[in-house]
């Protein structure tokens, strides 16, 4: 009409991609279907004393026969992308050797089905479910043969997928994946490594998410973006003076040393490697050069503060504020709220590493979820929630720090890791003895922030 506002003085940049984000264990369920091979996460659900509530993801959502109907559940929202991820023992149930085309199949008909309604597809390749005969043949990612069978995966999927898909994430929260599953052992593969070990792991899933880049774009079409999901130690100034911001981005290069700082800037810092001492990883400087292959993006799981930093005379130039006891959280009680997450994290990562592209890959909360008398979930805890942090999102974008799209974590409620179901993070309510989905209230003000583009 010509009076439209090009650049609105509120709300997100045109073109603003909104989502919702899933992972293929937590939702799938049909896990004996079409010669999918056992993953670490069935055996360890399967092992007794791991899951909070005994369960694990043999039916989960059931999503593998629902599909359609989940996608129609995206579309209701407006949402105009999906982030999903592949199960590596769908397509290779031995983890390397023969494909299984079957469990490739799976993925082409839940692509063209995102693509037929308007919605397009963002592949994540690992969300933690590693094949379990690689766990047994060589220690999973205790060996960098997991590293290399990670990119021959990686190779297969964008060769048959990369007609129709344009962005895939390599691996979700190495973070994670390092600490819970070898470090803690509360998460699969349940292992309690010492710290010399653990930052070998570390190295090693670094390797792979390197060589799977370069996998992906030597079998990949020409366009293809590709780039890490992580769930990043998150920095924020206690209090927003420019000696407190310096020292917020010097924490965040420093607590990521081991990942996203290996990945932007092809080595180790000095810190990472000194306190790791004659225990660092054992690495190579062409491992470096694999690591730091270029990305086109870097996606960001964003939960919560990890740490408020104040400016310090001290060697690091920085100390972190202890959480003091009356700090609140969401249901789940490591879940802090601090809104402002979304909006330093991001400014540290396009700051520190000259990032162009930036995807906020999760965010969410789960909640009570309790039906009222009406039967209306009014999960207004989750609106708060997601109100401030959108809120602090605007902000970043509005500065122009460079985040593209936001996916909420989650689409439904799923197969909470360790909490099993008893931690609900989903727009849409699953009853799991009848799979039937109910929208919350938290849908209704992301079907409307969608629409408006713009915080409600
Ligand atoms: C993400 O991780 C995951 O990618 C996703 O699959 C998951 O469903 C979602 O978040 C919700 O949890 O050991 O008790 O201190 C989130 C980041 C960081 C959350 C580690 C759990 C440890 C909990 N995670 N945190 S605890």
């Amino acid at each position: 009409t010509g009076t439209q506002n090009q650049k609105p003085s509120s709300g997100f940049p045109n073109g603003f991609l909104w989502g919702t984000a899933t992972s293929a264990y937590q939702i799938e369920g049909a896990v004996n279907e079409d010669g999918r091979g056992p993953s670490i996460w069935d055996r360890f659900s399967h092992t007794p004393g791991t899951i909070s509530d005994r369960s694990n993801g043999d039916t989960a959502t059931d999503h593998y026969r629902l599909f359609k109907e989940d996608i129609q559940l995206m579309k209701a929202l407006g949402a105009k992308a999906y982030r999903f991820s592949i199960a590596w023992p769908r397509v290779f149930p031995d983890g390397t050797g023969a494909p299984n085309p079957k469990g490739l199949d799976f993925y082409n008909r839940l692509v063209d089905e995102l693509l037929v309604n308007g919605i397009q597809p963002f592949a994540t390749l690992y969300h933690w479910d590693l094949p379990q005969p690689l766990q047994d043949r060589f220690g999973g990612w205790t060996s960098r043969d997991t590293s290399k069978a990670f990119a021959d995966y990686a190779a297969h999927v964008t060769g048959r997928l990369s007609d129709r898909v344009k962005h895939f994430f390599t691996i979700n929260e190495c973070s994670r994946l390092v600490h819970l599953g070898h470090e803690w052992g509360a998460d699969a593969p349940g292992l309690k490594l010492s710290p010399s070990e653990v930052k070998q792991v570390r190295h090693n899933v670094a390797l792979g998410h390197g060589l799977a880049v370069q996998a992906i774009r030597a079998h990949g079409r020409a366009g293809i973006r590709v780039g890490p999901a992580e769930n990043a130690v998150s920095c924020i100034p206690a209090v927003e003076t420019p000696a407190n911001v310096r020292a917020a981005e010097i924490a965040t290069r420093e607590l990521n040393a081991g990942y996203l700082t290996v990945i932007l800037e092809g080595k180790y810092t000095d810190a990472y490697l000194a306190q790791a001492g004659k225990e660092g990883p054992k690495h190579t400087a062409e491992d470096l050069r694999i690591i730091s292959s270029p990305i086109d993006f870097v996606g960001l799981n964003v939960y919560m503060p990890d740490h408020y930093v104040v400016a310090a005379d001290n060697e690091r130039g920085f100390t972190l504020a202890p959480f003091p006891k009356s700090f609140p959280h969401m249901k789940a009680t490591w879940l802090r709220p601090g809104p402002e997450t979304i909006y330093w994290v991001p400014r540290h990562v396009a700051k520190l590493w000259n990032v162009k592209s930036i995807y906020i890959t999760e965010n969410g909360t789960s909640g009570s979820d309790e039906p009222a008398a009406d039967g209306t979930i009014y999960d207004v805890d989750r609106i708060m929630y997601l109100r401030n942090y959108l809120t602090q999102l605007q902000r970043a974008t509005s500065e122009g720090v460079p985040v593209h799209g936001y996916f909420l974590w989650s689409l439904m409620d799923n197969f909470e890791w360790s909490d099993g179901y008893e931690q609900r993070f989903g727009l849409y309510h699953v009853d799991f003895a009848t799979q039937r989905r109910t929208p919350k209230l938290s849908a209704s003000f992301y079907r409307e922030t969608i629409a408006r583009n713009a915080v409600v």
